[in-house]
C-alpha cells in the first residue's frame, strides 16, 4: 500500500494548535529555498515564477503573519432570555465555553465575558437581552444609551441579532436600537459595524423529530427559509443594513468524559474537571459551519479574523485553515493562468498544488516532502507510479493533463487551474486532514474537479 506521508493513526492528536501554525509557517518560509532545489530540469524563469506567486501572494502572507498576531475576535449578541445566544457561542467554537440557561436566565443584564477552553481564550462577549426587556438603571440616563455607550466601549468587531426560528417575535426594537448603535458605532470608531442575523433553534421547525441535520426533510428546510425570508424582508424594510442572514441550529448534548449524558441546566452543577473536559454526545448542529464563514467574511480586523479562525476544536481549526489555504491557492493558480499555461509550463502548476499539498499536510501535523506531495497529486489523476521525476513530467504531460484536467487540451486556462488546485487541496484535506482512505480521497477530487 502507498503511503504519502500519512501516519496510521494520527498519534499526535493533542498536538497544540500553535504547534502546527508554526509547522506549516516554517514550512512556508522554506518555501523559497524549496523551490530553488528542484530539478534543473525545471527552467529558472519557472522557479521565479513560483517564488514569485507563492511568496509574494498578499492573502497567503497575511494567512503566514496572522499566526503570531491573532486576537479573541469580539463578538455583540443581542437576543431575547433563551434564544440561544450561550448556545450560539459553544456551537461556534464546538466546545461547552459558556453557561447555558433552560428558564433560567443565567446572564444578567448585559455582560461582557471570556470565552475560554482551559487556558485558550476564543472569544470575547457582550451579551444582552436587547433593548426588549432591559430597564434604565439610572433614570437620568435613558436604557438605549446606557447600552450604547457600553457596547461601544467593548468594541466588538461583529454585531449578532438572534432571533427564533418557531416563533416570529417582533423585532421592530431590536432593530431600530441596532440601527442607532451601527450609527453610534459608525461616528466613534470610523468604521461600518458588521451585523448578522441569526434565526436559531431550527431543528423545532416542524417536523421537529428530525434533529439530525442531514436527515431533514425538504419541507422543514422549505419552512425554515421561509422563516428567512419573512425576517429578512422586515429588516431590509426598516432600513437596517446587515451582512447576512442565516437560520441555524445550535443543538449540543453534552456528556462527561465517563459517558453521563447531562442537560444543560445541570450542567453547571458538575465538578469543574467534568466542564472542562465535556463531550458533544449529539450534535445537532446546523449550518454553523457556514455561519462561520458568514462571520469570517464580515469581521474586517484580520487578527480577530483569524482567532475566529482559531476559536473552534483543534480538528475544526485545522480543517478551517485548510479550507482557506485552498482558497488562496487556487486563487493563485487561477492568476497564474491568466495567460494560459502551455504544456511545458505545467510544473507551475504542479509545483503549486505540491506546496499546497505540503501545507496542508503540514497543518495535520506531519513533515512531507515536495516529491511526496507530488506523487498524492499523481495519484489522484491516475497517473500513479512512483518514479515520476520531475524530469519525466515534461514527456507525460499530456497523459498528465487528461488524467487531471480532462479537456484541456494543450493549455490550460484560469478557470482549469483554479477548480484542478482546489479539487486537488480539497482531497488532500481528506486524506491528510479528515484520515479518508486514497481511493475516498480520489472520489473527492474526481468529483470536486467536475465542478463548474
Ligand atoms: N432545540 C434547540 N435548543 C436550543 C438551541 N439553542 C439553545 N437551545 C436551548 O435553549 C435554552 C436556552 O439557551 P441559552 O443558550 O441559555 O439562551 P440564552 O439566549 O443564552 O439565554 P439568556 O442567557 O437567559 O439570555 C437551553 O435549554 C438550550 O439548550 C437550538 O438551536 N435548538
Ligand atoms: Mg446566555
Amino acid at each position: 500500500m502507498i503511503n504519502y506521508g500519512k501516519v496510521e493513526k494520527m498519534k499526535d492528536e493533542k498536538m497544540k494548535i500553535e504547534e502546527r501554525m508554526q509547522n506549516m509557517k516554517k514550512f512556508y518560509t522554506k518555501a523559497g529555498e524549496l523551490i530553488d532545489k528542484l530539478p534543473d530540469a525545471i527552467p529558472v524563469k519557472t522557479r521565479e515564477k513560483l517564488k514569485d506567486v507563492i511568496l509574494g501572494d498578499k492573502e497567503l502572507k497575511k494567512l503566514m503573519e496572522g499566526i503570531e498576531t491573532h486576537r479573541p475576535p469580539r463578538i455583540f449578541l443581542i437576543g431575547r432570555t433563551g434564544v440561544g445566544k450561550s448556545s450560539l457561542i459553544n456551537a461556534l467554537c464546538g466546545t461547552y465555553v459558556a453557561g447555558v440557561s433552560d428558564t433560567r436566565s443565567c446572564t444578567s443584564e448585559t455582560q461582557v465575558y471570556k470565552c475560554m477552553d482551559g487556558d485558550r481564550t476564543l472569544m470575547e462577549i457582550c451579551d444582552t437581552r436587547g433593548i426588549a426587556e432591559s430597564e434604565s438603571i439610572n433614570s437620568e440616563i435613558s436604557a438605549e444609551a446606557m447600552l450604547i455607550s457600553q457596547i461601544n466601549e467593548f468594541s466588538p468587531d461583529v454585531a449578532i441579532l438572534m432571533l427564533n426560528c418557531t416563533h416570529r417575535d417582533d423585532v421592530t426594537r431590536d432593530v431600530e436600537f441596532l440601527k442607532t448603535l451601527a450609527k453610534s458605532y459608525q461616528e466613534t470608531n470610523s468604521l461600518r459595524l458588521p451585523i448578522v442575523v441569526v434565526i436559531n433553534k431550527s431543528d423545532e421547525m416542524a417536523p421537529s423529530r428530525f434533529k439530525e441535520p442531514s436527515t431533514y426533510p425538504q419541507s422543514k428546510v422549505d419552512k425554515i427559509q421561509e422563516v428567512v425570508s419573512y425576517y429578512k424582508g422586515i429588516i431590509v424594510r426598516s432600513g437596517l443594513k446587515i451582512d447576512d442572514i442565516i437560520a441555524v441550529s445550535s443543538l449540543i448534548d453534552w456528556q462527561t468524559p465517563d459517558g453521563l449524558e447531562i442537560s444543560v441546566e445541570d450542567i453547571e452543577n458538575l465538578p469543574k474537571k467534568d466542564i472542562e473536559n465535556l463531550q458533544i454526545a449529539f450534535d445537532g448542529r446546523y449550518r454553523i459551519e457556514e455561519l462561520l464563514d458568514i462571520l469570517e467574511e464580515a469581521i474586517q480586523d484580520f487578527e480577530a479574523q483569524m482567532g475566529l479562525r482559531m476559536a473552534a476544536r483543534l480538528t475544526e481549526v485545522v480543517r478551517r485553515l485548510a479550507k482557506h489555504l485552498n482558497t488562496v491557492f487556487s486563487g493563485i493558480a487561477a492568476t497564474v493562468a491568466l495567460t494560459p499555461i502551455p504544456v511545458s509550463d505545467i510544473y507551475v502548476l504542479l509545483i503549486l498544488q505540491a506546496v499546497l499539498v505540503t501545507l496542508i499536510a503540514s497543518l495535520s501535523g506531519r513533515d512531507i516532502s515536495l516529491d511526496t506531495a507530488k506523487e498524492f497529486i499523481f495519484s489522484m489523476g491516475g497517473v500513479a507510479g512512483l518514479g515520476y521525476t520531475f524530469k519525466l513530467i515534461a514527456q507525460q504531460a499530456t497523459k498528465f493533463l487528461n488524467g487531471v484536467w480532462p479537456g484541456a487540451g494543450s493549455a490550460i486556462s484560469s478557470g482549469i487551474a483554479a477548480v484542478g488546485t482546489s479539487a486537488i487541496g480539497k482531497a488532500a484535506i481528506g486524506y491528510y486532514i479528515e484520515g479518508k482512505g486514497l481511493e475516498e480521497a480520489k472520489k473527492v477530487f474526481d468529483s470536486e474537479k467536475n465542478k463548474k
